[in-house]
């Protein structure tokens, strides 16, 4: 049963008999399931709705399995306490989640072994750890008053009719942030920090635990302080979650985030980060994140041709690729089929990714160059949040649409595994919300 159930790699560590941390999925309820076969768009549903809907179904089915691993300690307890033995193992930890109908637990090799057998679970995941993407520097482009990937994309001309992101929330999932640099000061509405067993830390304040999330943070909402636009959305507010702590984070810990990020009421969220192969657990997340109509933009990887990497394969995610500033694809973005079903091809588009200038923290030189799809994907972050500010009453989903049906076409004819789709373009994807031409 157990093999059935768990990964090898985690079967291998639970054979060291060393206490764990895993993630336990549990089987869909047949809400779960009518929610899953829907199209996102049609679920027509508001991000409360979808919420309470998740919590509901999560509480009512985790019940069980929680009062076992609770009697099964108490069991164990009693035991010892038959022999006058002290215990020597921790109470196991639970984590319960919603976004996705799972719990984390840090149990002992026995305890997992026992979750497997249960009928109600159907699979039983490592912790994984995420580290972030590879990281190059960038090379100077003699920019003036805003950066080669704003100029490229267009910003202007969106700023130019008001649209500066105001009033549009985005969520920000990285190494943290620092929020009093003179470009991102007072833009920070929300943070939080969790721990890698997916808690939130109690008083924690924003600050970069890297340089990397406040980079990322510059492209979404950056401003102009030292004389060059670095920001996309620079009016729009940020929710930032620090789920990579010092460059690295776990699998409960980005998902805690995103539960987080739902519940703060995000129109877009932003991910540069992710681990190479398909991650399951990260399936049924992404799904209900759009099911609550908030749109993900995720990084595609920096591993090159053939490698994509979870949660920016999921299909209802917007996964990104890196251009530089001649439209070529950089050599290290990712893109190819992922062998699933409803599966395309990766990424689903492009943004400046290469040579791009934004903020750092205040301690690291307060503005670097960098490249990498992390870079990209800020970029359609803050389109996004433009966009949305435009046209609030249209979904995640018709955003989707227009951006793709609007890009550029680079690379090989038509939609291909370096470019996507092509190079986002920002403009004329808010001509053809309004229900104007899409042809530029
Ligand atoms: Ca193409």
């Amino acid at each position: 049963m157990i093999r059935d159930k768990c990964e090898a790699r985690l079967l291998r560590r639970l054979e060291e008999n060393l206490q764990t941390t895993v993630v336990v999925k549990l089987k869909k309820t047949p809400e779960q399931v009518r929610m899953l076969s829907m199209e996102p768009a049609r679920l027509s549903m508001s991000t409360q709705a979808a919420m309470n809907s998740l919590k509901k179904e999560a509480m009512n089915s985790q019940g069980e399995i929680r009062e076992f691993i609770d009697k099964e300690y108490r069991s164990f307890l009693g035991s010892l306490r038959a022999l006058s033995m002290s215990p020597q193992r921790e109470k196991p930890l639970v984590k319960p989640l919603w976004l996705v109908n799972a719990i984390g637990v840090r149990g002992t090799p026995e305890l997992i072994a026992e979750l497997a057998k249960r009928p109600d679970v159907e699979e039983i995941v490592e912790n994984q750890v995420f580290s972030l993407p590879r990281r190059f520097k960038g090379e100077a482009q003699g920019e003036t008053e805003m950066t080669w990937g704003l100029r490229r994309l267009g910003v202007e001309d969106l700023w130019a009719l008001g649209y500066k992101g105001e009033g549009i929330k985005v969520g920000h999932l990285d190494t943290g942030v620092d929020a009093d640099h003179p470009d991102l000061k007072g833009k920070v509405a929300g943070w939080a920090e969790f721990d890698a067993n997916g808690f939130e830390v109690p008083g924690s304040i924003p600050h970069d635990t890297d340089t990397h999330g406040t980079h990322t943070a510059g492209t979404i909402i950056g401003g102009a302080t030292s004389g060059i636009a670095i920001g996309v959305a620079p009016e729009a507010t940020l929710y930032s979650g620090m789920v990579l702590n010092g460059g690295s984070g776990t699998l409960l810990q980005v998902i805690a985030g995103m539960e987080w990020a739902l519940a703060q009421g995000v129109d877009v969220l932003s991910m540069s980060l992710g681990g190479d192969g398909i991650t399951s657990v990260f399936d049924e997340a992404v799904r209900n994140l759009a099911a609550a109509n908030v749109f993900q933009s995720y990084a595609i990887g920096n591993s090159g041709p053939m490698v994509t990497s979870a949660p920016g394969n999921v299909p209802e995610a917007y996964s990104v690729g890196a251009v530089d500033i001649n439209d070529r694809i950089a050599s290290f973005s990712g893109g190819g089929i992922v062998f699933r079903k409803q599966d395309r091809i990766q990424p689903d588009g492009c943004a400046p990714g290469v040579d791009i200038l934004s903020a750092f923290p205040r301690a690291n030189g307060s503005y670097a160059r960098i490249s990498g799809t992390s870079m990209a994907t800020p970029h359609v972050s803050g389109v996004v949040a433009l966009l949305k500010q435009a046209y609030p009453h249209r979904s995640a989903v018709e955003i989707e649409s227009a951006l793709n049906a609007t890009a550029l076409d680079l690379g090989r004819r038509g939609d291909d595994s370096r470019y996507g789709l092509g190079l986002i373009q920002p403009k004329l994807a808010l001509a053809l919300l309004n229900g104007g031409s899409s042809v530029g």
